[in-house]
């Protein structure tokens, strides 16, 4: 055996203690190279999803039917802005640009959430996002906020405070909805049928399918299993709608009293690899957008160039 492999080995061993101690891994300390690519997917992807996010919930902000839901709606968008760029800087930490990680969302070659390219039909939709897809969300980011990596936990824990007041507002919309009149409750579970099932997707495929699990596991990048978190999901969110008087769409749904869990139907994964390779009804449009966003920004990022050079060569001249 080579000098450098035992040297590899015993870095990785002791790599693997720190984290078996639950200690945390800083940018400084020495990680396995696929760690950091792991680390770097998931978040670049998670930050993607963030800013991409903003796009089903912003095409309802002009709408909102009134001033207060305005409001709220406009600070939950801001927010989501918000935790894309708290993770876009937990990735750079681990050696990625921000425009390497831009250039790969937008050439199709980094994913985002597959629910985001789902279409926002009616302000009910706005509801079920909130409910839904942040209370997938968030039972997804508590988990994380133990994530082995710190720069990640930690953003995590700002997000999932966050994270729960999109929840409520959400929830609380479709309360309103559902205690309103006869087409405003049907506008509440139509929202419900077409959100339920992508919201389940969100945990990705069943663990014996995930590519990723074990590994990530055993780093303890993840926590939870992505069917322990969907199950979690299903349990809290079931009782929600049935408090709302709404049902959902799931002739399978019942409570398993052995199991203390709700079972559920099985999930359409052919929907799920369509809309995840690109071909969702809106997954052309967010792209599209993005770029349009991203190339009108181009003289903001060029405006900061110029100043901090115009600092760094002041700077120079007070020094000589
Ligand atoms: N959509 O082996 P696994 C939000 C991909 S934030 C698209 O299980 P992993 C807030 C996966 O990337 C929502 N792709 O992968 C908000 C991998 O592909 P790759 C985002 C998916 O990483 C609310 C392949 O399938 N949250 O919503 C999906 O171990 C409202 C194999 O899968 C996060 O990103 C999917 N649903 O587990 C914003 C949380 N699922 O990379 C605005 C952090 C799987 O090999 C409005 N991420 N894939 O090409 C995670 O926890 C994990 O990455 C999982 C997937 C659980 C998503």
């Amino acid at each position: 055996m080579t000098d450098s492999s035992t040297l590899n080995e015993d870095l990785l061993r002791r790599f693997q203690a720190r984290i078996d101690a639950e200690q945390r891994i800083e940018p400084k300390d020495w990680m396995p190279e696929a760690y950091r690519r792991t680390l770097v997917r998931q978040i670049s992807q998670h930050a993607h999803s963030e800013v991409i996010g903003m796009q089903p919930e912003g095409n309802w902000i002009l709408r909102a039917p009134t001033l207060r839901r305005k409001a709220v709606l406009l600070a939950k968008v801001q927010d989501e802005g918000g935790h894309g760029l708290y993770l876009y800087s937990a990735a750079e930490t681990l050696g990625v640009s921000r425009e390497e990680m831009i250039e790969a969302l937008q050439e199709g070659k980094a994913k985002y959430a597959s629910i985001f390219n789902y279409p926002t039909l009616t302000w009910a939709d706005i509801g079920a996002i909130g409910w839904l897809v942040d209370g997938a969300a968030i039972v997804n980011q508590i988990s994380l906020q133990r994530t082995s990596y710190g720069p990640y936990a930690r953003g995590m824990v700002r997000i999932c405070k966050e994270e729960s007041f999109h929840q409520r507002q959400g929830y609380e919309l479709i309360l309103a909805l559902a205690q309103g009149s006869a087409e405003q409750k049907a506008m509440a579970q139509d929202a419900l049928n077409r959100w339920w099932w992508p919201s389940l997707m969100m945990f990705g495929p069943h663990d014996a399918e995930s590519a990723h699990s074990a590994q990530s596991m055993t780093w303890k990048i993840k926590r939870q299993s992505n069917d322990e978190l969907r199950q979690k999901f299903v349990d809290q969110t079931v009782p929600q709608a049935e408090f709302a008087g709404l049902a959902v769409p799931d002739p399978l749904l019942r409570w398993n009293e052995a199991r203390g869990h709700y079972d559920f139907g099985p999930i359409d994964w052919d929907e799920f690899n369509r809309v995840v390779s690109g071909n969702g009804m809106c997954n052309r449009d967010r792209l599209t957008h993005h770029r349009r966003a991203h190339d009108e920004g181009e003289w903001v990022r060029e405006a900061l160039r110029v100043h901090e050079e115009r600092k760094r060569s002041r700077a120079a001249q007070d020094a000589a």
